[in-house]
């Protein structure tokens, strides 16, 4: 070593002595988050290497900057990007253990409070990891309880929107009482997962997961383990499940693949379709009574991760990988029956739907230019591109609404929100309520009389505007809230909202 140069110690031995009792000693995670590339590379640049020096606010990450040399941070900082040495099992065995059920938990009978149970929505506050309960009529904050770390996607309701199941991206799953304002427990589904999907019976909960390369299917009485699904393509190559969906009229998840060219679909229902190809029970010899959770793989001319469902489930609209277009795969007869013209990366998963006149649009917006493209879902045709300020995340309307709300998530507008009227397809009007704040995700109440907007930053807020008048009639602080969920609005499927 040149005299005068930097001592650099042995990351991994700093990583020992100064993180790995609230990381894990392997990095997967404790009281703090899994320190792993798959959750780090949402941090880019020098922010991880902030984060220890200066520590994060409101949580109990502590700074290091007294106690670890700047080059030894920025060391540790590399190699908490270098991927696993090895991935622990994480089976029926190990998330079993991992379950927490709350000792203090008791069922009621009936809610704790008096507002209309159709009515409550659900704020998920990114800043300090909660998600606090609002009645949708009053706006009153009824309770607000702690979340595991890095809450992502929509949380999940039971059919009657009693229960509530959230996950993070480090995979636990929280079951919560709305009734009771009370959390049940919560399970580590996966160690790195991706989203969640409720059985239109209410009994199970598909997990999708990154780390290990598998769908876990969780009771959703008690948390315990249905099944865990090694996800590998036909041809046996693995794949990261990129997102699960509920298809309710065909009693499946339908599963969006990572790394391989298929769809799948696992049934949960006493009567599953009885398919002429590419069954797995049956090219294993089996009859698909012998295996609950039948599975069904349907090979696709492209990779799609990012998916939208028609009303009835049976056509699935997927972007392309490479962000040229898309395909809609007829579920039914598991084949492409249509290309897409959808350039720009179109975010799917964020799409809704509306009536125009004989027919049914599809909007999506792209998250690669300033563009929502809106698609006639019978003939499958792009019948408008609609310019906007910038590249949006979230969409959202109300069947009883005549307008779409429109983020500009990204870039120098991300403090604007477009309007657009759904019979013209023009933007009625730009908000732009805190001038340099973002403001995104819409979500309305029950009737679609109010929108509620995310002022999404640390000393942010929940906007309630009037949805007719565009005026806001309150706010209420809340510390980085993200997605928004109204019961009625999930458990009805309503078209303007996310499923
Ligand atoms: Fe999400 C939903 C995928 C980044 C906040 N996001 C979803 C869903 C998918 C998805 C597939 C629908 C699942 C569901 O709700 O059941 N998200 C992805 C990505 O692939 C992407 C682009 C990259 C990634 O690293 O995962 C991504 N998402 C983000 C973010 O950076 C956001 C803005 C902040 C965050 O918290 O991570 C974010 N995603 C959300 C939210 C929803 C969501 C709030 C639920 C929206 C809803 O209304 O249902």
């Amino acid at each position: 070593m040149l005299i005068g140069s930097p001592v650099l110690a042995d990351p991994e031995a700093l990583y020992q002595e100064n993180c790995a009792s609230c990381h894990g000693e392997n990095r997967l995670g404790g009281t703090g988050p899994a320190l792993i590339p798959e959750t780090l590379k949402r941090m880019r640049g020098p922010k991880v290497a902030n984060v220890i020096t200066e520590g994060r606010t409101a949580t109990q990450m502590p700074a290091f900057a007294e106690d670890i040399t700047a080059d030894q941070i920025t060391e540790l900082a590399a190699w908490l990007k270098t991927p696993l040495d090895e991935l622990p099992a994480w089976g029926e065995e190990q998330i079993n253990a991992s379950r927490e059920m709350n000792p203090d938990y008791v069922q009621v009978d009936a809610p704790v409070w008096a507002s209309d149970p159709m009515n409550i929505t659900l704020v998920v506050e990114t800043g300090d990891h909660h998600v606090s309960v609002l009645d949708g009529d009053t706006f009153d904050v009824l309770n607000r309880f702690p979340t595991p770390f890095a809450v992502h996607g929509g949380p999940k309701f039971d059919p009657k929107g009693r229960f509530v199941f959230i996950m993070s991206r480090d995979g636990w799953v929280q079951k919560y009482d709305i009734y009771a304002l009370k959390e049940v427990g919560r399970v580590r589904a996966g160690l790195n997962s991706r989203n969640i999907a409720m059985s239109s019976d209410g009994k199970w909960l598909a997990v999708a997961n990154y780390l290990p390369n598998t769908l876990t299917i969780l009771s959703t009485e008690d948390l315990t383990v249905a099944t865990v699904r090694e996800v590998k393509g036909k041809d046996g190559t693995p794949s990261r499940v990129s997102a699960v969906y509920q298809a309710p009229p065909r009693e499946s998840f339908v599963l969006a693949l990572k790394d391989v060219p298929e769809i799948w679909e696992i049934f949960y229902g006493n009567n599953p379709p009885q398919f002429g190809f590419a069954h797995d029970w049956r090219t294993e010899g089996l009859a698909h009574t012998d295996i609950p959770f039948p599975l069904r793989k349907i090979t696709t001319p492209d990779y799609l991760d990012d998916f939208f469902f028609d009303q009835t489930y049976e056509y699935v609209m997927g972007a392309s990988r490479s962000g040229e277009g898309g395909q809609v795969i007829d579920l039914v007869i598991g084949q492409k029956v249509a290309d897409l013209d959808l350039p720009g990366m179109p975010h799917l998963g964020s799409g809704i739907t509306w009536k125009y006149g004989d027919t049914t649009v599809m909007a999506t917006p792209h998250l690669k230019d300033g563009t929502i493209s809106v698609i006639d879902m019978k003939t499958w045709e792009t019948v408008k591109r609609i310019e906007t300020m910038g590249p949006g995340f979230f969409m959202r309307s109300h069947e009883n609404s005549r307008y779409v709300w429109a983020d500009v998530f990204f870039g120098p507008n991300r403090d604007k929100m477009h309007v657009i009227d759904k019979e013209t397809l023009e933007i009625v009007k730009t908000l732009a309520p805190v001038p340099g704040a973002t403001v995104a995700h819409v979500e309305f109440t029950k009737d679609g009389k109010y929108a509620l907007v995310s002022v999404w930053e640390d000393d942010g807020e929940v906007l309630v505007y009037d949805a007719e008048t565009l005026e806001i009639v309150k706010r209420l602080p809340m510390r980085k809230p993200s997605g928004k969920y109204n019961v009625w609005n999930k458990i009805t499927f309503s078209e303007g909202t996310s499923h």
